[in-house]
């Protein structure tokens, strides 16, 4: 009874304070074409890579059947590098694509990853390896890399200065291993970490669980101290975090990051620094549809206390000031994005990701295209439709009905493996902007389908 009044109670939160704030305010979630949960970022290069797992449309339990991976330079314009791994790469596997991480070492990425195993119905967690973020990837070992006796999902996996490489993992227990150098094996025993109140807190009436650690651990270092953040129970979870010394604990509680805010039963942490700024990556239900098997995933900065403790966070519209610029002068993919509304993403052998307008006023916005002094005289984008109605793409700046650059009529093509390259005039166009794409037509569904766009003096 308890439990349905506060489950009562965060829905009405949510509802009535959240959602319009996330809708309004529209930087989180950072993915509206999918639903993505379980965010894994990684840092090369100059750009955060998200790794996600994919919940499918109108699921109603788990189900997940790849992993998804997105990337940005600047925090708030977000690409889309579409489905990099699913579980049918790895023949052992027979489904259920959970939470993922992805780590580089010494120029090759290794995707750490758990399914459930054909062998025996349980889950275990699998590598693949790739000579690129965005993979491809294949499965160096044709079996689990590792599996105990039950509750082998949520691998998080991390590199000391040393070189001394860690994988943890484990619901309801939690488990690591040191990994070898290949980052595909690991040297002596699975180490089961003791699960004491002063490590994780204490639980009370649930024999199998006795401390408030639930899953998805994310290991993470910051000034010698080393940092365990993990969704913790009862549900729906809260994120907690411990903190010790070494990278093998022992672990002392720290508190509590994230409330129960997200309308979801899970969550899931996911932390990195980025351009001198940590941080912190989750997950809730607030795109519309949302739920608990269709999440998304939002981000947050971290800020620490002076001991090294971390200020708790709440769930807000996300990161507003983007860190760099866009140039519109070279191609931009159509599933860059700061925010969109009515666009699904998908992908195809004739070019890869790209988005369709799924009704009439459906809009893109990226945010902070700089046009410099000398700015734009025309725009092209790569574009078509398969309806007989027309169909227009207007190129707008700064808001939904901000000044109209232009108006392209979407050719009939026939469908998303037929492309067209259309251009037009604007008038002269310099300085920073936010640049909108809105859709106008009468066909009910999949409008047209948008693959890139430029602008050229
Ligand atoms: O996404 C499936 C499972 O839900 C993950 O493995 C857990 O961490 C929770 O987010």
């Amino acid at each position: 009874m308890k439990n349905s009044l506060s489950r009562i109670l965060i829905s009405y939160i949510f509802c009535f304070y959240i959602a319009p704030f996330f809708l309004l305010s529209a930087q989180n979630p950072i993915v509206q074409t999918m639903y993505t949960a379980d965010p894994a970022p990684m840092v090369y290069n100059d750009r955060v890579y998200l790794y996600t797992s994919h919940d499918e449309d109108d699921a109603t339990w788990f189900e997940m059947n790849n992993w998804k991976l997105y990337s940005s330079a600047d925090m708030v314009n977000w690409t889309d590098h579409g489905v990099i791994l699913s579980y049918k790469d790895f023949e052992w596997a027979k489904g259920d694509a959970w939470a993922p991480q992805c780590i580089e070492r010494e120029g090759k990425f290794y995707m750490y990853v758990p399914m459930t195993s054909r062998e025996n119905g349980r889950p275990a967690i699998g590598v693949a390896v790739g000579d690129s973020p965005l993979g491809p990837f294949y499965d160096p070992l044709g079996a689990p890399l590792v599996q105990t006796d039950w509750g082998d999902i949520d691998p998080t996996v991390f590199v000391d200065d040393d070189g001394q490489a860690y994988l943890y993992w484990g619901n309801p227990k939690l488990y690591y291993v040191k990994l070898n150098e290949d980052m595909i094996s690991y040297s002596g025993n699975v180490v089961a970490v003791p699960m004491t109140e002063e490590a994780f807190g204490k639980r009370e009436g649930d024999a199998g669980r006795p401390t408030l650690y639930e899953e998805g651990p994310w290991l993470y270092k910051r000034n010698d101290l080393y940092y365990l953040f993990w969704p913790g129970g009862p549900l729906p979870e809260f994120i907690g975090y411990s903190m010790a010394t070494s990278p093998e604990g022992p672990w002392k509680l720290g508190g509590e990051v994230m409330s129960r805010d997200g309308g979801v039963f899970t969550n899931h942490p996911g932390v990195t620094d980025f351009k001198g700024k940590t941080y912190f990556f989750y997950h809730n239900g607030a795109l519309p549809g949302g739920g608990g098997f269709n999440r998304s995933v939002c981000v947050e900065e971290l800020q620490f206390n002076k001991d090294g403790s971390v200020v708790p966070l709440k769930m807000t519209e996300g990161i507003t000031k983007s860190l760099s610029t866009v140039n519109p002068y070279i191609k931009n993919e159509a599933e860059t994005i700061a925010w969109s509304q009515g666009f699904k993403a998908s992908q195809n052998k004739e070019v890869g990701v790209f988005v369709t307008a799924m009704n009439n006023d459906a809009f893109i916005k990226v945010r902070d295209v700089d046009f410099r002094q000398k700015g734009a005289q025309k725009f092209m984008a790569r574009i078509g439709t398969a309806h007989n109605a027309p169909v227009y793409l207007e190129a707008r700046l700064d808001a939904i009905d901000g000044p109209l650059l232009c108006t392209l009529k979407v050719p009939r093509t026939g469908g998303d493996n037929r492309w067209q390259l259309v251009e037009s005039e604007i008038p002269l166009t310099t300085g920073l902007h936010d640049v909108y794409f809105v859709v106008k037509g009468e066909p009910v569904t999949k409008l047209m389908y948008f693959d890139y766009w430029k602008f050229a003096e």
